[in-house]
């Protein structure tokens, strides 16, 4: 789904889309050869190092036969291969996917199909997690796109990411209006929806990002969250840090326990986290013993961080707290580094270019005025107008003057800045991970022992909100219980995040008039 005419000329124009593709890397900078790139708790790669490396794969992709326009879901774990890979896809100009770590063979699977990938790229172990298992399900369940399963690591039966290495080779430069990579809706609540980024677009919000973040060649970036989002990825994240010479420090979980002796030993100036990690960070920095005082900018957002935690940040973490309101479909809101902490306490920001048109629709269909809730509608220079092969959501998606309907719920203040409320469809929004209710419910619906299920999201203190499955039994002497069904959700190969918190066992779902699960009655029954 293209820009229109009018707005590419213009985005032009006003020097938002340059000439300026992901894959390039600063090393006309002095010293750049020698510079540290990525830091892990393990390793250290170079900008030299990190440029050769991203070549030689790419040229390595080429002799498989992966190249400009192929699409490669990428599952890896916050680790030097991962930022390899994605400068190596960049420059052959073959599309990365990006999974999160939590997913399994089912939303694999899924990706594959959508994307019609040719090539899938895993770790070989993480944690108690077999990727090579995934893969063999994969494999066995997609339409047969699938050519290469490369793992990082020990490959067993697949081929070793490592032997895919080839001498460099001249590749074509991707144009700049070319998509670059594709990311994962959060905001829809069946299965994900594949997100298509443009390197022009992309390159905009990393330069836009990097100036309001102030990074700049000396920034040390510590990438806690998986970096396969578009949060840590480039908000101005790992990418944006990259793009200027300064260092991406990959962390492999965001516990205090892993990263605050990174924080120290790497002397991390940014990162960025969820809400529901804040009052670990915080708890955690009451009693440890590692130097945080590098750090001078803490980025929070994914979900609605409270004013209590926020107003702990910066004396309890020594550092500036930055709330972002951001979707992998395009718009960020900034709180901005000046702004008074009221400001940066009670709100979500405000958008990050000119260029954002915004608009806050009642449900009664009329514009909202300051203070008034309603929908957030949004397009703008780095805000996709589609999502990939998915007519029909697009239709109910974007409006027909192309303006994305984020489905978040927002009130406006006089200065422009947004409060979210909520959200006017169902996804739940778990502590940042967005748990897409459709596509659980539907699982659900395949286990034997339930009749009808709805899933609902209650509040909750560290998470935001707790999932919750309403279950009808189709035996009411012999219901499922919670443990049961999150067993049978793990069995269909589902991420672990989105497996029920709670289960309520009833004789009956409330409907609507039109005869539809009405969740709104749901809720206030088992919230009661
Ligand atoms: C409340 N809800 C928020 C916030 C996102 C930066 C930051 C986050 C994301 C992200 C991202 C929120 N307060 N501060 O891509 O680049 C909810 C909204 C939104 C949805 C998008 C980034 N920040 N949200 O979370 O695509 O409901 O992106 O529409 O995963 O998260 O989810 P996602």
């Amino acid at each position: 789904m293209p820009w229109p005419e009018s707005f590419v000329r213009d985005y032009k124009t006003k020097g938002y889309w340059t000439d300026e593709v992901l894959g390039g890397l600063p090393m006309w900078l002095p010293g750049a050869e020698d510079r540290e790139a990525v830091v892990t708790p393990g390793r250290t790669m170079t900008y030299g190092q990190l440029d050769r490396a991203a070549d030689r794969l790419a040229a390595g992709l080429r002799a498989l036969g992966i190249g400009a326009g192929d699409r490669v879901v990428v599952h890896l774990p916050n680790d030097v291969e991962m930022v390899v890979l994605c400068y190596a896809l960049f420059r052959s100009g073959a599309l990365p996917v990006f999974a999160l770590p939590a997913h399994r063979s089912s939303e694999i699977t899924h990706l594959v199909d959508t994307s019609q990938a040719v090539a899938y790229v895993c770790a070989d172990q993480v944690l108690d997690c077999d990727y090579r298992l995934i893969a063999k399900e994969v494999l066995a369940s997609t339409d047969g796109s699938l050519e290469h399963v490369l793992v990082a690591g020990d490959p067993g039966p697949y081929t070793a990411l490592s032997d895919v290495d080839a001498d460099p080779v001249d590749l074509p430069a991707p144009d700049a209006q070319d998509v670059a990579l594709f990311l994962l809706s959060g905001g829809t609540s069946g299965p994900p929806k594949l997100i298509p980024r443009t390197h022009a677009d992309y390159a905009c919000q990393l330069r836009m990002t990097s100036r309001l973040c102030a990074f700049e060649a000396d920034t040390r970036y510590l990438c806690a969250l998986p970096l396969g989002h578009n949060f840590p990825l480039a908000c101005p994240g790992v990418l944006g840090v990259l793009r200027l010479g300064g260092t991406a420090v990959l962390a492999s979980e965001p516990t205090p326990e892993s990263c605050f002796p990174l924080i120290e030993s790497a002397r991390v100036t940014v990162t960025s986290l969820v809400p529901s990690l804040v009052p670990l960070w915080l708890e955690a920095a009451e009693w440890a013993q590692d130097d945080l005082t590098s750090l001078k900018l803490l980025q929070v957002g994914g979900a609605r961080l409270g004013p209590a935690a926020a107003s702990q940040v910066p004396g309890r973490l020594g550092c500036t707290l930055q709330q972002v309101y951001g979707m992998a479909e395009g718009l960020l809101n900034f709180t901005r580094l000046d702004d008074p902490d009221s400001v940066v306490f009670h709100t979500q920001g405000c958008p990050l270019a000119s260029a954002d048109e915004v608009r806050v629709v009642r449900e009664d269909g009329r514009e909202a005025q300051p203070g008034e809730e309603g929908e957030l509608y949004t397009r703008g220079p780095y805000t996709v107008r589609g999502y990939y092969q998915a007519a029909e959501r697009n239709r109910s998606q974007f409006t027909e003057d192309g303006y994305f309907r984020t489905g978040d719920v927002v009130r406006r203040t006089a200065t422009g800045y947004f409060e979210v409320v909520g959200r006017s469809n169902d996804v739940i929004n778990r502590g940042g991970e967005k748990v897409p209710t459709q596509e659980v419910e539907e699982h659900l619906r395949a286990d034997p022992g339930i009749a009808a299920v709805a899933l609902i999201g209650l509040p909750d203190e560290d998470l935001g909100e707790l999932s919750c499955a309403c279950v009808v039994p189709k035996d009411p002497q012999q219901p499922p219980t919670l443990r049961e069904v999150r067993a049978g959700l793990n069995d269909r190969g589902i991420a672990s995040y989105k497996l029920p918190d709670r289960l309520v066992i009833l004789p009956a779902l409330p409907l609507t008039p039109v005869g539809k699960i009405d969740k709104r009655a749901l809720k206030n029954q088992v919230h009661s």
